[in-house]
């Protein structure tokens, strides 16, 4: 399987209620690097782009309201499999559908307070990695990557 980035997002219903380092750990303990992290707040252009297809649904205008509203935390995972294996230890979009031991059925309320995003596809990750990170902010590759950096130290 190929190694792939995926972006995830702690939305603000997620910080609001403490749950920064809880969505990170379930990340982490499987595996999965984090190679890019901020908390931003999200601009109403980084949300159109990031729900252009949502765009004329009946709960788009509450999703963008929602998501700009306070900050969220940004996340860059990379690890083989990981935009599918993140998507799994997310949960559905429902958390009253989601698993018992997704961050979702584990502390999402409702549809549109679920706590955390995941990008569906490797395409939809590229294209939303680049609405919130820059290139120069994802640690990873040759020149930046940390096991390099840390093993030409030890
Ligand atoms: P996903 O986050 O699981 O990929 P999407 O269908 O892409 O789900 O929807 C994006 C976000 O929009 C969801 O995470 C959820 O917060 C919100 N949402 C989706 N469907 C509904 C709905 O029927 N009612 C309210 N909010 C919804
Ligand atoms: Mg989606």
């Amino acid at each position: 399987m190929a190694i792939e980035r995926t972006f995830i997002a702690v939305k603000p219903d997620g910080v609001k209620r403490g749950l920064i380092g809880e969505v990170l750990k379930r990340f982490e303990m499987r595996g999965y690097k984090i190679i890019g992290l901020k908390m931003l707040q999200v601009t109403p252009e980084q949300a159109a782009a990031h729900y252009a297809e949502h765009v004329g649904k009946p709960f788009y205008d509450g999703l963008v309201k929602f998501i700009t509203a306070a900050p969220v935390v940004a996340i860059a995972l990379e690890g083989e499999d990981v935009v599918a294996q993140a998507r799994r230890i997310m949960g559905a979009t429902d958390p009253n559908k989601a698993e018992i031991g997704t961050i979702r059925a584990d502390f999402g309320q409702a549809m549109n307070r679920n706590i955390v995003h995941g990008s569906d596809s490797v395409e939809s990750a590229n294209r939303e990695l680049a609405i919130y990170f820059k290139s120069e902010e994802l640690m990873s590759g040759a020149k930046n990557s940390f096991d390099y950096v840390i093993e030409s130290l030890l």
